[in-house]
């Protein structure tokens, strides 16, 4: 229940995912007057939107949640392997109530514009609600994936069927027995729902632009025993995420793909390929994700799998992926999404060979036929990362809005604050680990550091912290040059911002792993915030 609150704030906090309700949760501990604005009817974020069938997440359930109270994690369980959408949303509500988060959560209410006052020196924070509140402090729990985009075709207005978006589904659940259904998208939200699609629809169409590499997830119920030996020593585990490259502990190596025999390079992919993880094959060798020969190989081998899967060799063609590295594109988990195309009343569209033309009142028109169907799917993911940033009216320093800041590409110090915008901090913002991490151990390494900021800042009667250009200009040539080294900024990806049409071409991430990165940001905190500027 929500609780009757001042209009004048120590912390705003913008979402109520899983960062912003830990946000809350750590200000709380620190006695700041903190509250959090929701768009959505209730907790959850990402797993609030993503309902369709078959959302999953792709980081083992154990790995993806909270670390900060090992009284959560002994008493909560999880069932399998993978967590469905379901059940994580039942772990943040249940968060949520455990401690008693709700009343400093104002739901349904989006902040639609950010104004800060350099005299007063805090923010002002206007929803659609008609609600303005002052904030010393603002944190942006946004999220990185969580303004869907529409795939960018004349004529959606016109369809007679029903529609709808991955990322915005019915939460009453929409039932497609004897359908014909058309999904328009092969991103990981395609290849989660298509198989259960399949499932239910009379025929399905499959739209498919890029193909993607997608591995055998290997979901199962988790045992007993494996459970209760995670319980038993979950703070050895979660000392080994934090120091590890993508939030999950992987095996060192110090092979490159190309320095091994085929058949031993072979037997190590399908040993990642038998794990069902998304980083085994990948951190099967040194160089994957920085030498194309290298990647070459992994690419090939999972392509060699799709050709064994896919019964048309037309089919298993149009669904290898040939114009990105394997990696640099999000990799897709899956159960039985190859195997689905073998279906009777499944059928793949390549778009590479037959652009989309628009949407017509029927169906979809290609550059080469109509199709008719009664219902569509987009699966066509994201603005990402800065999407939802940018669709607030930020003004920082000199009312310069945020958009225009970012007008050439994100530009940010850590990924956590951005010069002229002084008090605001962004939780796996843009040029952070973020996208390329377990979400859970970045959100809350994040979370940790703002904290112990604004801890510092109130023991030091410090009213003001803003990064200074020079530090922030420092960062972001230490991304793009980490960057640079990888195979990452040669895809058409949406950490490049290519998947939205005009974005400026820019890798997003940080990609030097989430431990280096954690002890960068432990090191700037510990020489009194260096790189930034404080005002007492
Ligand atoms: P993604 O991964 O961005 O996938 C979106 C898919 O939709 C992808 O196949 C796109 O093709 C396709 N798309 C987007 N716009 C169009 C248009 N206009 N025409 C045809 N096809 C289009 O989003 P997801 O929701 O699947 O996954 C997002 C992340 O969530 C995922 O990476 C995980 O981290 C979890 P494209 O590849 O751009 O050619």
């Amino acid at each position: 229940m929500s609780k009757s609150h001042s209009n004048r704030l120590d912390a705003a906090i913008v979402g109520a995912g899983l960062a912003g309700l830990y946000q809350l949760y750590t200000l709380r501990g620190l006695g700041l007057s903190a509250r959090v604005f929701e768009a959505g009817a209730d907790v959850g974020g990402t797993w609030y939107w993503n309902r369709y069938p078959g959302a999953r997440c792709d980081v083992e359930s154990l790995s993806y949640s909270y670390s900060f109270s090992p009284e959560l994690e002994q008493e909560w369980t999880w069932t399998e392997k993978y967590p469905t959408q379901p059940e994580i949303l039942s772990y943040i509500n249940h968060v949520a109530d455990r401690f008693d988060l709700r009343p400093d959560i104002t739901f349904n209410t989006r902040v639609t514009s950010m104004v800060y006052d350099e005299t007063a020196k805090q923010w002002q924070v206007v929803t659609d609600t008609g609600e303005s509140v002052t904030a010393r402090f603002v944190i942006m729990a946004t999220g990185c994936l969580s303004m869907s985009k529409a795939p960018e075709v004349p004529g959606i207005e016109n369809f007679r069927g029903t529609i709808h978006h991955t990322g915005q589904w019915p939460h009453e659940g929409v039932d497609f027995t004897g359908k014909r259904l058309g999904v328009i998208g092969t991103g990981s939200s395609g290849i989660q729902s298509i198989p259960i699609l399949a499932e239910q629809a009379r025929e399905l169409t499959v739209f498919q632009r890029t193909p993607n590499f997608s591995m055998p997830a290997g979901n199962r119920p988790l045992e007993d025993s494996e459970i209760a030996d995670m319980k038993a020593d979950y703070r050895t585990w979660r000392k080994a995420q934090r120091e590890s490259a993508f939030g999950v502990p992987t095996q060192e190596t110090t092979q490159s793909a190309l320095e091994v025999s085929e058949a031993e390079r072979n037997a190590a992919y399908q040993a990642g390929w038998d794990k069902g993880n998304l980083v085994a094959i990948l951190g099967s060798y040194t160089d994957t994700l920085t030498d194309k020969a290298a990647n070459d190989t992994a690419a090939e081998f999972i392509r060699s799998k799709i050709r064994e899967t896919v019964a048309d060799p037309e089919t298993a063609e149009a669904l290898s992926p040939r114009s990105f590295p394997f990696g640099t594109k999000r990799p897709c988990l899956d159960t039985g999404y190859y195997e689905t195309f073998n279906k009777e009343h499944v059928r793949l569209v390549d778009l590479r060979e037959t652009p989309l033309v628009d949407i017509t009142e029927r169906g979809v028109r290609t550059s080469e036929r109509d199709y008719e169907f009664d219902s569509l799917v987009f699966a066509t993911g994201f603005d990402a990362m800065t999407g939802a940033l940018n669709a607030i009216d930020i003004r920082g320093k000199g009312g310069v809005t945020l958009t225009e800041k970012w007008s050439e590409g994100p530009r940010s110090y850590l990924g956590i604050a951005i010069a002229g915008f002084p008090n605001l901090f962004t939780i796996t913002g843009p040029s952070s680990p973020s996208v390329l991490s377990n979400m859970m151990v970045s959100i809350e390494q994040h979370v940790d550091w703002i904290t112990d900021c604004l801890s510092h800042l109130r023991e030091r009667g410090i009213v003001e912290i803003e990064p200074t250009d020079e530090a922030e200009q420092t960062w972001v040539e230490h991304v793009e040059e980490i960057g640079n080294a990888t195979l990452y900024p040669t895809a058409d990806s949406w950490y490049m911002g290519s998947n939205v049409p005009g974005k400026p071409r820019v890798f997003m991430a940080y990609i030097g792993g989430v431990g280096t990165y954690r002890q960068m940001c432990d090191e700037i905190a510990a020489k009194d915030y260096d790189g930034f500027s404080l005002t007492a």
